[in-house]
Formats: C-alpha cells, sequence, structure tokens
C-alpha cells in the first residue's frame, strides 16, 4: 500500500548515546534499538472507518519520535505499520451508512496520508492493509497449525479457526489476572462466550464467510484473518521475530498485543519483540477519545479550521507519551504562542546579551531530554530557555527542533 511522503530530516553532528523506554513487558526503562546497524520497529495502524483523532495522532507521534532519536544515534530504522483494511467496526460502519466498505477504507486512509503528511510523521517503510496481506496471513496460520495451537470451533454452521494462547510467556506482557483478561477480551473484540472453544481466551484467526462479508479463497476455506494473525503475519514477514520495538495505544496492550506475542512465539520460538511500548490515551472531557464514544477532535478538522499542523504537533509534544491527557481548546493556543515565540527567535537577530543561551548546550540537553523515555515535554522547555534568549548560532538549535521534534520552524 502507498504510503506518504517523507519529510527531510537535516542530520545533526554524529553524538553517541542510546534510546531508553519503559518496557511494558518488565516495567523496566530499557535500551532499545541495537548499537549500530538498522533498528526495526512494528507500529498497529488505523482501522480505517473514521478519520484521525489526537489520540492516533498522539500514538503515531509518539513512535515517530523513536524513529527520530534512532536516526539521529546513526542507526537505519526499518518500520512496518499496517492498516486494519477489513475487520467488524469497518464493515458495521459501512453498513450503518449504506457506503461500501472499500470505499469507506479508501477515504479514511487517505485522508490519514494528509493528515501524517501535515504532522511531518515520517511514513514507515512499509505500510500493509490486511486485504493485500492475505497470503502472508494465511501463510502464519499454516505454521500455527503445524504447531499444534490452531483448531476449529465446534459449531456446525462456521466452524472459525481459534488459536489457543499456549505460549509460556503468556500474560506477561499486560500481568493481568485471568478476570481482567476475560473482561477486556471481552469490551475489546473478543467472544469468550462463543460456544466450542477449547477455552475462553481463545482468539479468532480465519472467519468463514459470512452471507454479505467480504471473503478470500484460503486452505482455511472462505473467509476473511481475524485481528491479531493480521498483525504478527505482517510483522515477522517485514521484520522477522525478535524485533526491537512494537508499538501501539495502550488500549492495545490486551488482548491484542499480549495475543500477538504468544502467536508469534507459538510459530518461532521467540519472542515477537525485544520492548513493549505504550501510549497513554487522548480523552476529551475525562473521557477515552474513540470512534464507539463518538467524542473525537480530528486533525482534519482543526487543520479546516486554520490550525498550523506544525502547531497541532507542538500541543501533542507538549505532553509525556505515557501520561494519559485530555484535549482542551487552551493546547491549541498555548501550541500556537510557542510557535510563534520560537520563530520569532529564529527568524530575529541574535541576542547580544551576555546570557544568551549556547545552541551547542541546548541541543546536548534536548538530545538528553528525547533519548530518556522521549521526553519531548522537557525538549519543548530547553527550547522555550533557548528562545528566550538565542545566540549567535541559532541554526544548529533550529535544526534540531526540526531533527528531534519535528517541527519545521
Ligand atoms: N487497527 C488496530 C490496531 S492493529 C487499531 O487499534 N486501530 S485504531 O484505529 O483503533 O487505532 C489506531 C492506533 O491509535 C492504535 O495504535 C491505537 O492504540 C491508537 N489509539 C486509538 N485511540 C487512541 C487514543 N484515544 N489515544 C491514544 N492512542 C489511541
Ligand atoms: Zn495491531
Amino acid at each position: 500500500m502507498r504510503s506518504w511522503p517523507a519529510p527531510i530530516i537535516p542530520r545533526l553532528p554524529s553524538d553517541e548515546g542510546r534510546l531508553w523506554l519503559k518496557n511494558t513487558a518488565t516495567g523496566r526503562q530499557e535500551a532499545t534499538g541495537p548499537t549500530a546497524g538498522q533498528a526495526r520497529m512494528y507500529v498497529c495502524g488505523i482501522t480505517p472507518y473514521d478519520a484521525t483523532h489526537l489520540g492516533h495522532a498522539f500514538t503515531y507521534l509518539t513512535f515517530d519520535l523513536v524513529n527520530r532519536v534512532w536516526r539521529d544515534l546513526g542507526l537505519t530504522v526499518s518500520y512496518t505499520e499496517n492498516v486494519t483494511d477489513v475487520d467488524d467496526p469497518l464493515l458495521e460502519r459501512a453498513t450503518a451508512t449504506g457506503a461500501d466498505w472499500t470505499a469507506l477504507a479508501t477515504d479514511q486512509i487517505d485522508l490519514f496520508r494528509t493528515d501524517m503528511t501535515a504532522l511531518r510523521i515520517i511514513p514507515p517503510d512499509h505500510y500493509l492493509g490486511v486485504v493485500e496481506s492475505i497470503d502472508q496471513v494465511s501463510r502464519l496460520i499454516d505454521r500455527l497449525r503445524a504447531a499444534g495451537v490452531v483448531y476449529q470451533v465446534a459449531d456446525p454452521d462456521y466452524p472459525d479457526w481459534y488459536c489457543t494462547n499456549s505460549a509460556p510467556t503468556f500474560g506477561s506482557l499486560s500481568g493481568l489476572e485471568p478476570a481482567a483478561m476475560e473482561q477486556l477480551f471481552a469490551e475489546r473484540g473478543g467472544d469468550p462466550d462463543r460456544p466450542g472453544k477449547r477455552h475462553r481466551l481463545d482468539a479468532l484467526v480465519w472467519r468463514l464467510a459470512r452471507p454479505g462479508e467480504p471473503s478470500w479463497e484460503s486452505p482455511w476455506g472462505r473467509g476473511r484473518p481475524g485481528w491479531h494473525v493480521e498483525c504478527v503475519a505482517l510483522a515477522l514477514d517485514t521484520l522477522g521475530p525478535a524485533f526491537d520495538l512494537q508499538g501501539g495505544g495502550e488500549d492495545l496492550i490486551f488482548p491484542h498485543h499480549e495475543m500477538c506475542a504468544a502467536q508469534a512465539f507459538s510459530a518461532t520460538g521467540q519472542p515477537l519483540a525485544e520492548v513493549y511500548a505504550h501510549v497513554g490515551l487522548v480523552g476529551l472531557d475525562g473521557e477515552k477519545m474513540s470512534k464507539s464514544r463518538g467524542n473525537l477532535v480530528f486533525v482534519s478538522q482543526l487543520r479546516r479550521q486554520g490550525a498550523n499542523p506544525m502547531a497541532i504537533r507542538l500541543a501533542l509534544l507538549a505532553h509525556h507519551y505515557r501520561q494519559p491527557w485530555s484535549w482542551t481548546p487552551s493546547d491549541l493556543s498555548d501550541a500556537e504562542a510557542r510557535l510563534e515565540r520560537w520563530r520569532t527567535a529564529a527568524n530575529e537577530g541574535a541576542s547580544q546579551s551576555s546570557v544568551a543561551t549556547p545552541a551547542a548546550a541546548t541541543v546536548a540537553a534536548m538530545r538528553a531530554a528525547v533519548r530518556d523515555d522521549l521526553h519531548a515535554d522537557r525538549a519543548l522547555a530547553l527550547v522555550d530557555a533557548w528562545a528566550a534568549e538565542p545566540g549567535a548560532d541559532r541554526a544548529e538549535v533550529v535544526a534540531a527542533i526540526d531533527a528531534l521534534l519535528g517541527v519545521a520552524l
């Protein structure tokens, strides 16, 4: 699937270090990515039945920071992102609005590309929809079957295919008790009560065709892939097992990423990823911003209302990625004022003041802030201090604001 145009990223003078991220699986901050060569990252992409809201933008911005930090450390990055372009919520929305499901997905993916381009998010190297990846999914189900974890549910009408979470590591990502797992599984697309399953938490991997639903031929009968198996197939196919980082919003810890990890382990005998990072959810009026709740602020809507995309980016950067927060209009007005101050500092004559902040010290501190669990919020404070008294060598800081934070002044 076509992705979107890459922003131009200035190169800063080289500098050694590591990216440290809090690993959801261990609760500890861990050096993430290799010391040299290629870093590999998979981030769970959109289900394209509605436009990009600020929660999505916050998640993709977070992993864009990872991408920028790795590149600044001299690594190359192989980045995969999926599009869940066939799934229940998309089909339900299409039915409810009388739209064709493929047209709905195509429109929303286009809008997502436009939003990501405007926000200067580095595009994935592998941007893949499920519809174009049915063969990869089918091959993974084959491997899971060979590993003895896939079976057909005892249902005379629709004997769909399920996968048992038999990996010894199951549960270690989320650290949840079985009762909490069942509840979240039921709330987030799972079917613990379906008769004929071997275990209540087993995940659907291939759903046989129902009348009126899209379906594809496969060795498992005509049907379509389940959710988790899709991400595992695309990740293993493009990155291989034990890649550096698996990411998404914190709503994906359970069941999605836990079950992805279990399936990958069953298929390969290796972990899916070394580190799992999750983004705190963005809300509105104290509730999680979600398509099903309908309390959404869209990036495209803010842009139509005249918001500068760099101000939207700055508004999101002001929040640390692990901290859940609620959007308010002052997030945007504060960011617009900050952007204005930074632009003035970048474009006006250098301060003659003896307290002018040296550029090299500011850039070094910005690097330290983002390498330390992506503290963009701290980096913004450092640039604020610099902008109050910019020295003569402003170009260095302007380049770092662009390279590390993705904000073009
Ligand atoms: N297609 C699946 C992942 S395979 C999916 O969750 N799609 S989504 O459109 O619902 O979400 C896309 C990404 O945005 C996911 O990583 C999700 O965790 C993240 N996300 C969704 N809502 C929010 C929110 N309110 N705040 C932060 N991130 C969010
Ligand atoms: Zn996913």
